[in-house]
């Protein structure tokens, strides 16, 4: 059978065939990629088993059908066990394609992706459109590619990881191809754009600086706006777009000239007048001034995530943010004079998090009306600066990146407060999302960012379940408690997520519960949660039970 050049796979994160409960987008790098492999000459297919939501076995059958030469992973940590289990069942299944692998995770925990997935045969570290061109044309014309900068592979039982290739131009890079937007477009109703690489933020916990430094280059570099509107614009008469997501990890680069980017994109958008256009895009709260938050609305901006972490000035500072409190109450007025919706990047449960922090980050939440998920804490991935910060202080706890984060030593107190708000999350949010998966995704979609008014509405039942159980918490932690109370407490709970499931179920023209939260036992969760609160034997914010079972 005649094989294809090289078939790149977004592995599922599930592998249950779960629907990934993120938001969905397009593979964005897979898809820079298949384009430089096209433009180069060779012949490509994406695989992008997540957002198909695919079983393990799923995948499998899908690469089966499409023999490649080269099967390139794109790899995520929390991809990881399904990337181990999927190289072992296509060596069973006697393929034998040269396996690579890239992206964050592969590039950062590379050294011991190597040591524990025999199967796969090299990884590219940093960005990958030259350095895997390269690695095709050389299987393909099987000549050597172990002399590429760029690349690390096992020889003689020993890890090598090549000196780094140098970053890629990206303004001579082709447009990302778009074969999977129907199915990515009919899922989330937008596309995604890239304006630019990097981020200059140097916060501890971010993976951005450890995966610029992997190839040689600037830490940032904007594309030309002219072509970035160029692409934005074929992308609304071509197929119609009309929501864009701007997955930059930041819109704005450093001082003047990266103000001016954003300027002028948005300058550009406003010129060319494409009539409807809903815009969303990441940023920091440093580089929102009233003229440039003014300028975005008229671009199109209707929504933009601002990583604001925690208001625990100690927190900010101890994190690099480079960012004050005042700095974020500012931004936010601003946005929201001009109509801009926030999404804060909030991670209440992290390395400094205190009772009296959780407090404070509660209240401000509530003042400012935000509603992030509260049940989640910060993660510490390889190569992060707070890795290193946490082993210098003892306190971190390393984890095979295959079987879980990184954790790190914190308060007993807190987190136990962590485990049983985990707890609850794991035993009754996450069966609701897992079982109305379709329906939630459904709810999503809407023609703007700004209209998704029955998903917000979802959003904010859920976050006051999980705002009340931690204010209960707190309470308890502080004045003390009785098993009584948590009963109390629990069935509370259980009238909120019956609301939840009650939303979803009339948004959805369901005829009748399905789930039935009715049946939940508010017994058996009081119990787990006494139990965490009263024993106490939780030392950090464990996650790797949510690798189980999925
Ligand atoms: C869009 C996005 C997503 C999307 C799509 C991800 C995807 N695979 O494309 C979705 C919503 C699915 C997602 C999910 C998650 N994400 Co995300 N995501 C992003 C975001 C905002 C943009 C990614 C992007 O499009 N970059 C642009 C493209 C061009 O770059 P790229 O994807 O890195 O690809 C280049 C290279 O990495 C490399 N490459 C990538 N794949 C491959 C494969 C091969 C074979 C080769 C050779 C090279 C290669 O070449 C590409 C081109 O140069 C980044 C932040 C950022 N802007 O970097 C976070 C980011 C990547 N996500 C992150 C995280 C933590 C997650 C989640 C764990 C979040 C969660 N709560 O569950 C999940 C994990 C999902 C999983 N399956 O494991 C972290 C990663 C941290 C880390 N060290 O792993 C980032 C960096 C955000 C951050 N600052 O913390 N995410
Ligand atoms: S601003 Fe965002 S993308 Fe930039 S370093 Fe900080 S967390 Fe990372």
């Amino acid at each position: 059978m005649n094989k294809m050049d090289a078939l790149l796979v977004l592995p599922p994160m599930y592998q249950t065939g779960r629907i990934p409960d993120y938001n969905p987008k397009e593979p964005m790098g897979l898809m820079y990629i298949s384009a430089t492999l096209r433009r180069d000459g060779y012949s490509v297919e994406i695989l992008d088993a997540d957002i198909l939501a695919l079983t393990l076995e799923e995948t499998v059958a899908e690469i089966m059908k499409r023999p490649a030469k080269v099967i390139g992973f794109s790899v995520m940590q929390r991809a990881l066990p399904s990337v181990k289990l999927l190289t072992e069942k296509l060596k069973n299944r006697g393929v034998t394609a040269h396996i690579c692998c890239g992206g964050f995770t592969a590039t950062l925990s590379a050294k011991h992706i190597l040591e524990r997935i025999p199967r796969i045969d090299s990884i590219v570290m940093g960005e990958g459109e030259t350095t895997f061109s390269n690695l095709v044309r050389a299987i393909k014309e099987s000549t050597d590619w172990r002399h590429f900068p760029g690349i690390a592979f096992r020889q003689n039982g020993k890890i090598i990881i090549n000196q780094p290739a140098n970053k890629v131009d990206i303004d001579s890079l082709p447009w990302p191809s778009r074969d999977l937007l129907p199915v990515c477009f009919g899922k989330t109703n937008y596309a995604t754009v890239l304006a630019s690489r990097g981020c200059y933020g140097i916060c501890t916990f971010c993976s951005n600086q450890a995966f610029e430094r992997a190839s040689v280059g600037p830490n940032w570099r904007g594309r030309n706006p002219i072509d970035v509107v160029d692409e934005m614009e074929d992308l609304r008469r071509m197929h119609g777009v009309k929501v864009f997501k701007f997955n930059d990890p930041n819109l704005f680069g450093p001082g003047a000239n990266g103000r001016k980017h954003v300027v002028n994109i948005c300058n550009e958008l406003i010129a060319r007048d494409f009539g409807e256009i809903h815009l969303m895009g990441f940023c920091r709260s440093n580089d929102i001034d009233s003229d440039v938050a003014q300028l975005m609305r008229r671009a199109g901006f209707e929504r933009v995530l601002i990583g604001i972490e925690s208001v625990n000035p100690a927190a900010l500072r101890l994190f690099r943010k480079g960012e004050s409190l005042q700095t974020i109450r500012q931004s936010i007025e601003i946005l929201r004079q001009v109509g801009i919706d926030i999404v804060p990047g909030f991670m209440i449960f992290n390395p400094y998090t205190t009772v009296e922090t959780l407090e404070v980050d509660l209240d401000f939440l509530e003042t400012y009306g935000f509603m992030p998920t509260l049940s989640k804490s910060l993660r510490i991935f390889d190569g992060t600066p707070l890795q290193e910060i946490m082993a210098s202080e003892n306190r971190l706890v390393w984890r095979s990146p295959l079987e879980g984060y990184h954790e790190y030593l914190v308060d007993p107190v807190v987190a136990s407060i962590y485990m049983a708000l985990k707890t609850i999350s794991v035993e009754w949010l996450d069966p609701l999302r897992k079982f109305y998966q379709g329906e939630i995704w459904r709810i999503k979609k809407a023609p703007a960012f700004n209209q998704r008014m029955n998903f917000d509405t979802l959003n904010n039942l859920i976050f006051i379940l999980e705002k009340e159980a931690l204010r209960s918490l707190l309470s308890w932690m502080k004045t003390g408690f009785s098993y009584q109370n948590i009963v109390s407490q629990i069935a509370r709970l259980k009238n909120q997520l019956a609301k939840a499931e009650q939303h979803i179920i009339s948004v959805s023209g369901l005829a009748e519960s399905t789930l039935n939260v009715q049946s939940f036992s508010v017994t058996d969760l009081a119990g787990r949660i006494h139990s965490i609160l009263v024993n106490k034997v939780f030392r950090t914010f464990p996650e790797q039970y949510r690798w189980r079972d999925d």
